[in-house]
């Protein structure tokens, strides 16, 4: 190896692990549960019951990857009538993570039938706020900073109801929600082109997210879900756009073929990962490596890989693509810009995307103590065969019946 190289190489390993130290991403609770799609379930033996075995899970994928501290919840999902805040807290606690953000539910509940916060009736608008007030003091009960708001508002069919009416309920009710939050907490808008609505989604693209994230306050910003997208649209430039405008509260990480597929990030298109995450080091480059404060979170549901080994092969993925990007000569490319030389440009990120990053993320774990191969160890671990035993035999005790039924 040549002297220049060699130390190419050496600035480079530096990048990755600068890269690596930064790179936090969240896990779903949901991920661990038995979820499926509108047809059917596919039962696992070792999917998580309750709160407590997805805070168990979550601490297992933390343990061996070693950069997924936190856990999303689902309120409806995971706070069940009763349960304390702060013994979920004490319970996260001795898995090794932390409660991560808030996922308010007004979706679910018979009332929501025509929308929740687009709803024609005031009386189930106040409803679905108060449960994101009470989100937000739920928040502050376990130490969240993010509140992420997901409607599944819309309308199924022409004339349904007035639209522009709809869009002003939004703004009203998003505005209340922002009111009560307190200083440190941010309200993230999530937005979805369709499904469950159909005709009409009320927050379909991120310019209406950004604009009713702007109406509601400064504290709001917009969440960008990789999958909720139409298919030929890019979704790098949206985040560029919205980091451009300080608006980008953070993601929802999956991969997807047509739409909200949930499958696991990378997995279709890695190469888009890679482009975004680029956006996000290229901000930060120009705003002196001050990275934003941008959540990374997963939201996928596995209904067919087994549920911890789709969490892992999902983050280590994610560290891939993010120690790949980090990569890219910010300098050097902004040069061949300013030449309009497109083909040097664009070799550049070509060129970090096919690295090899492999043995800097093995130095970077072995610096920890993690596992070279955080999937290998967990297949060697036997924790998922442990959780099969124990949770079929809990099932049973409890009675719980698991039914695959759509209808
Ligand atoms: C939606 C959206 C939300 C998630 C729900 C369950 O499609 O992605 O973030 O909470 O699904
Ligand atoms: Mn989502
Ligand atoms: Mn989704």
């Amino acid at each position: 190896m040549s002297h220049d190289t060699e130390r190419r190489s050496d600035s480079q390993s530096e990048r990755i692990l600068a890269a690596l130290n930064r790179f936090q991403i969240e896990t779903p609770s949901w991920g661990y549960a038995d979820t499926g799609t509108r047809f059917g379930k596919f039962h696992q033996p070792a999917a998580a019951i309750d709160l407590g075995d997805k805070l168990a899970d979550a601490g297992q994928v933390h343990r061996l990857t070693g950069c997924c501290p936190s856990v999303a919840v689902h309120v409806l999902w995971d706070f069940p009538a009763g349960s304390d805040p702060a013994e979920v807290v004490r319970q996260a606690a001795q898995h090794g993570v932390s409660i991560g953000s808030i996922n308010p539910n007004v979706f679910q509940d018979q009332q929501y039938k025509l929308g929740s916060f687009g709803n024609p009736d005031a009386a189930v608008r106040q409803a679905a706020v108060q449960h994101c007030l009470d989100c937000i003091a739920l928040a502050q009960q376990v130490g969240s900073r993010l509140i992420s708001l997901w409607f599944a508002d819309g309308t199924n069919y022409p004339g349904q109801d007035n639209i522009r009416a709809r869009k002003r309920r939004f703004a009203e009710a998003l505005r209340e929600a922002h009111q009560n939050l307190a200083a440190d907490q941010t309200l993230l808008v999530e937005y979805k082109p369709f499904e469950p609505a159909f005709y009409q989604t009320d927050i379909a693209d991120w310019g209406m997210a950004y604009l009713l994230a702007k109406s509601a306050g400064p504290q709001a910003k917009v969440l960008v879900d990789t999958g909720h997208h139409y298919l030929a649209q890019n979704v790098e430039q949206i985040v560029a756009w919205l980091l451009d405008e300080q608006m980008l509260g953070g993601f929802h990480f999956n991969d997807r073929r047509y739409a909200d597929d949930d499958l696991t990030l990378g997995s279709i298109d890695p190469y888009q990962v890679f482009r975004i995450f680029h956006e996000i080091h290229g901000y930060a480059f120009e705003h002196g490596r001050d990275c934003p404060n941008i959540a990374f979170m997963i939201d996928q549901s596995h209904n067919l890989k087994p549920k911890l080994e789709a969490m892992i092969q999902t983050v280590m993925v994610a560290q891939e693509l993010y120690a790949k990007s980090a990569l890219v000569d910010h300098a050097a490319l902004a040069v061949h810009q300013a030449r309009g030389d497109i083909v040097a440009a664009e070799r550049l990120l070509q060129r970090a995307f096919t690295t090899d990053v492999t043995d800097v993320i093995v130095a970077w774990r072995r610096a920890r103590g993690l596992p070279d191969d955080p999937l290998e160890a967990l297949r060697a671990s036997g924790y998922v065969e442990q959780a099969a035993r124990e949770r079929s035999e809990r099932r049973a005790a409890l009675g719980i019946v698991p039914s695959g039924s759509y209808a």
